[in-house]
């Protein structure tokens, strides 16, 4: 491991810090590294929009809505390619709660997503995805 000293101003200093303890981090480092890898993961991913990546991608939505249930089964069935698996969860007598591993292209992952999103009555959606790109 290398050490690396940098000069921050006041206020950047102050604001970084105030992350640190409301993320929870044991330290600067810890959160600098975390702050680091997602700025070179985003990188990443805009210079390499067709690369491998994994993902999940969460979201929540109502079982009595129209053939919803049934329609992103389908979605996942028609790209079982990019779905590695699925866990549901059943959280009241409306609501279902729904995450899906995703592995391949990002560009295909993302389209996949934005798909599952827009279906009507899909809720509080969002994809993670990290680029396995080095
Ligand atoms: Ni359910």
């Amino acid at each position: 491991m290398r050490r690396l000293t940098i000069s921050i101003d006041d206020d950047l200093a102050d604001t970084f810090d105030k992350l640190v303890n409301t993320q929870g981090y044991a330290n600067r480092s810890e959160a600098f590294r975390d702050l680091l890898r997602a700025e070179l993961d985003s990188q990443r991913l805009q210079a390499y929009p067709k690369g491998p990546c994994v993902a999940t991608l969460s979201y929540l939505y109502d079982h009595h809505e129209r053939q919803l249930a049934m329609r992103l089964a389908h979605m996942q069935h028609d790209h079982h390619d990019l779905t590695i698996s699925t866990t549901h969860a059943h959280l009241d007598h409306h609501l279902c709660i729904e995450t899906v591993i995703l592995q391949g292209r990002s560009d295909e992952v993302r389209a996949f997503a934005e798909s599952v999103l827009a279906q009507p009555g899909v809720k509080h959606g969002k994809l993670h995805l990290v680029s396995l790109k080095a």
